[in-house]
């Protein structure tokens, strides 16, 4: 319907792979799943993005219905991602699903060995989608040089072991020859799962795993937002500001945000939870705050995120009910996919910034909240169960199965001295701009050459 639009989809990974493809050039390849996606490719299925400056080749893989289901939402997205995020919501696993799984797998084999050069290939494969794509790689190119970046969280042994296609997971992953994960507990868990599992030698003290013959070396790159670094920041008007500010009756209001795609994980639910015991316990903050969540519906044919969004709407409405007084409403759900360039305002504007994930492997909404934030106002609550806490530890950290901890901490942030605040915000964003994803990716790829001379 009408004219088709570039839409840069709310995830991590292609928040994070953009900049870096942009910077280096290549190919990535990838499914092509937007509606007018087939309109915009060459004979070969590529094309060259962004479309109004081509910085590198987008080359598309077609997946049918059947395979999107099975692969995606199926394997992928009801089996692994609910596996390795402990948030208490069962993984499924059908033998249909994975039987598609490894079938797009090899497609992207295929795909990925059409692109190869004679000599020298280096290929950087992304998260859980892939995780048999090494090994088919290398059985047809064992000359490849490869890199898989897990952008989740890896579980412990036991909690992978319910996994009936463990052996074969683990064994296409060790197809690579680095694997990277955002923090050193998820290495660990790798490593001690597939000493558990798998008739490996794991090396302890090179972090690394040799299996017939061939070394894979386990590393920690926590992964970053490009840090606005100069040239890239985007100027925020004062006239942009005023008209958000205007449009939410925000004026001589608190301003706390919250950034999400529609996850079970993201801890959505225990937020609104904790805004609601604020209230109550708190009473004298009526009035003088506005809660604004924007939220990106995802994965939206599997049935729990499905379910999620009609819970969601209804707790908000319940609660924005039950706590409005003469106009005022805590609560503003603005539930739509926003570009980069309008996330940013928000961010700048908010004087809170929440992120409650139940689990995350790193969480890029807390680095780029604080990346935003220039002139050093605002601050950060964030969860112990993300992989950016390790890093950012002077945010304010909240356990968000606590909702007396967390109603509790949103009090104090408020109520937290100026100089402090400043203080933090300065201490994390030096954090965030030195360790960018420019900075993330250089030392995979550092790593990586290095593999290849030895
Ligand atoms: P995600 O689970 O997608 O990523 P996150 O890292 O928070 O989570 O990134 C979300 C991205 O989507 C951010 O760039 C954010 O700005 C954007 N976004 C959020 N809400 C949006 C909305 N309503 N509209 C448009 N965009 C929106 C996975 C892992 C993370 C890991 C990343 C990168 O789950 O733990 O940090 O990969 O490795």
């Amino acid at each position: 319907l009408g004219k088709p639009k570039c839409v840069r989809p709310p995830s991590g990974v292609v928040t994070a792979i953009d900049p870096i493809m942009r910077a280096c050039g290549g190919v990535w390849i990838a499914h092509g799943s937007g509606n007018a996606d087939r309109k915009f490719v060459n004979s070969k299925n590529k094309l060259g993005v962004p479309p109004e400056d081509n910085r590198y080749i987008l080359k598309r893989v077609w997946l049918s219905k059947e395979e999107e289901d099975g692969y995606y939402y199926g394997f992928a997205n009801e089996g692994l991602w609910p596996l390795c995020h402990i948030t208490h919501t069962r993984p499924m696993f059908k033998e249909s699903d994975w039987q598609m799984y490894k079938t797009v797998n090899q497609k992207f084999a295929e795909a990925v060995l059409e692109e190869l050069p004679a000599k020298n290939p280096f290929v950087f494969i992304q998260d859980y989608h892939f995780t048999l794509l090494a090994r088919r790689i290398k059985e047809k190119r064992p000359d490849t040089t490869i890199a898989l970046f897990w952008h989740i969280p890896w579980p412990n042994p036991e909690a992978f072991g319910i996994c009936p296609y463990q052996k074969e997971i683990l064994d296409g992953i060790l197809g690579a020859d680095l694997i990277g994960f955002h923090v050193q507990y998820h290495c660990n868990n790798f490593l001690d799962t597939v000493n558990r599992l798998l008739e490996a030698r794991v090396d302890t003290e090179k972090f690394s795993v040799v299996q017939a013959g061939k070394e894979t070396l386990v590393k920690a790159f926590p992964i970053s937002v490009n840090g606005y670094i100069s040239g890239n920041i985007q100027k925020v008007e004062s006239s942009q500001l005023e008209r958000i500010r205007q449009e939410f009756d925000l004026k001589d209001k608190i301003v706390i945000l919250g950034v999400d795609r529609i996850d079970y994980t993201k801890g959505i639910i225990e937020r609104i939870l904790a805004i609601d015991r604020f209230l109550e316990k708190y009473p004298q903050y009526k009035n003088k705050f506005v809660f604004i969540q924007l939220a990106a519906p995802s994965r939206t044919h599997i049935k729990r995120y499905h379910d999620l969004i009609g819970e969601i709407d209804e707790l908000i409405e319940k609660k924005n009910w039950k706590h409005t007084e003469g106009g005022w409403s805590p609560i503003v759900y603005l539930k739509r996919h926003f570009s980069a360039e309008e996330i940013v305002p928000f961010y700048v504007l908010a004087d809170i910034g929440i992120v409650s994930s139940l689990h995350d492997g790193m969480n890029l909404v807390a680095k780029e909240y604080v990346a935003s934030k220039r002139d050093l106002s605002g601050a950060l609550i964030l969860s112990r169960f993300t992989g950016a806490a390790r890093e950012l530890t002077d945010a304010i950290a909240i356990n968000p199965y606590s909702i007396e901890e967390f109603a509790d901490t949103i009090k104090t942030t408020i109520e937290m001295p100026p100089e402090e605040k400043k203080k933090r915000m300065e201490n994390m964003r030096k954090i965030v701009m030195e360790h960018n994803v420019y900075r993330w990716a250089g030392n995979i790829l550092t790593e990586l050459f290095a593999l290849k001379k030895e």
